[in-house]
């Protein structure tokens, strides 16, 4: 979804009164009259102009894919985005009835120096009005940066409880390279990397609570298990040196399983710190069983990618049935 990635740097008020102004102050040439006119329509352009590529290089949210409809409402807010972009919307139609009655009363023969002050004072005010909305928007272009555009390929999803070793397997399987630390919460963005036959996305650890109290970090996670995973890998820590207990983990990997229905492929990390052998495990630090989880979530994967229709990639229209069938 570059479009999100792509979006204008949007001027704060001042910036922008200086922009339509100096532009203005540029013309020269004719009788105070004309000139006054042709000033008058070039604060009139270029305002019209900012506005509009302003305004329209947001894309329909409404209609973007879940995945990114979902991480813009988290990160950002839709309905803010809504907002702010409607009152440019009005400012934009307030400075060209301002121009056009100002034009109009030059040419019915005003003083073209008072008509023009009043104008700009009045132009002013209207964009000063809207500063709050226009910093907004350049914030928010600044926070959609980090929304990853993803590839229409088999996809896993690693998820657990926070400083398990999710970014650890990630780091060492893919291309990606999250931050690794001792502490929870390393990971709070999504990050995402490639094999040479998946797409693996590391998230941030979800804690064992009810839906209605998760953060916007976590939730960040649960929108990707939702709406990307074509299968999960739960990665669960029994040492408990994560700092949450094997139980609180075990029962965020049920909530999961209930909640998504995806196949999900439940194994253990820190191997070289315990014996627990139940279940697949592998260990960062000295790789053992990396390879083997890594080819069966990749199988399950793959399969599961080609039976189902999540829609990840940009056009909003088209199935992946249709792609892949
Ligand atoms: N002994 C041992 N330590 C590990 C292993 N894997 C990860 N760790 C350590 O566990 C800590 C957390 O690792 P991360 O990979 O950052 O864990 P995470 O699940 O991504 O953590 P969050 O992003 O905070 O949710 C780090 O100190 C790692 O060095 C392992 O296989 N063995
Ligand atoms: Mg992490």
């Amino acid at each position: 979804m570059e479009t999100l990635r792509k979006l204008p740097t949007v001027l704060t008020a001042e910036e922008l009164i200086d922009k339509l102004f100096r532009r203005a102050s540029r013309t020269t040439g004719g009788n105070l009259k004309d000139r006054t006119i042709n000033k008058l329509s070039t604060i009139s352009n270029v305002s019209k102009d900012y506005f509009k590529k302003v305004i329209e290089s947001h894309p329909s949210y409404e209609s973007l894919p879940s995945f990114y409809r979902e991480m813009v409402d988290l990160v950002v807010g839709i309905e803010d985005i809504k907002k702010a972009l409607s009152s440019l919307h009005w400012a934009d139609g307030m400075i060209q009835k301002i121009i056009n009655r100002a034009i109009a009363d030059v040419r019915k023969g005003k003083n073209p120096l008072e008509v023009y002050r009043s104008a700009c004072g009045r132009i002013s005010s209207i964009i000063e009005d809207i500063d709050e909305e226009l910093r907004f928007l350049n914030e928010a272009k600044q926070k959609m940066r980090e929304i990853p555009s993803l590839r229409e390929m088999p996809t896993v999803v690693v998820a657990g409880s926070p400083n398990v070793g999710k970014s650890s397997f990630v780091a060492l399987v893919s291309t990606a390279k999250p931050e690794i630390a001792e502490y929870p919460f390393t990971t709070q963005k999504i990050i995402v990397g490639y094999t040479p036959e998946i797409q693996i996305i590391d998230t941030p650890g979800i804690l064992d609570r009810p839906l209605e109290k998760r953060s916007a970090i976590e939730k960040k996670a649960i929108l990707c298990l939702r709406n990307v995973a074509d299968a999960i890998l739960f990665i669960i820590d029994p040492t408990e040196t994560c700092g949450y207990t094997l139980k609180s983990q075990l029962s965020l990997l049920e909530e999961i399983k209930r909640t998504f229905g995806k196949p999900t492929l439940e194994v253990y990390s820190k191997s070289d710190l315990h014996s627990f052998r139940d279940r697949m495990a592998f260990s960062a630090k000295n790789g053992e069983g990396v390879e083997e989880i890594l080819k069966e979530i990749t199988k399950i994967a793959k399969k599961n990618y080609s039976q189902t229709s999540t829609v990840i990639a940009d056009s909003g229209q088209t199935s992946t049935q249709e792609q892949h069938s």
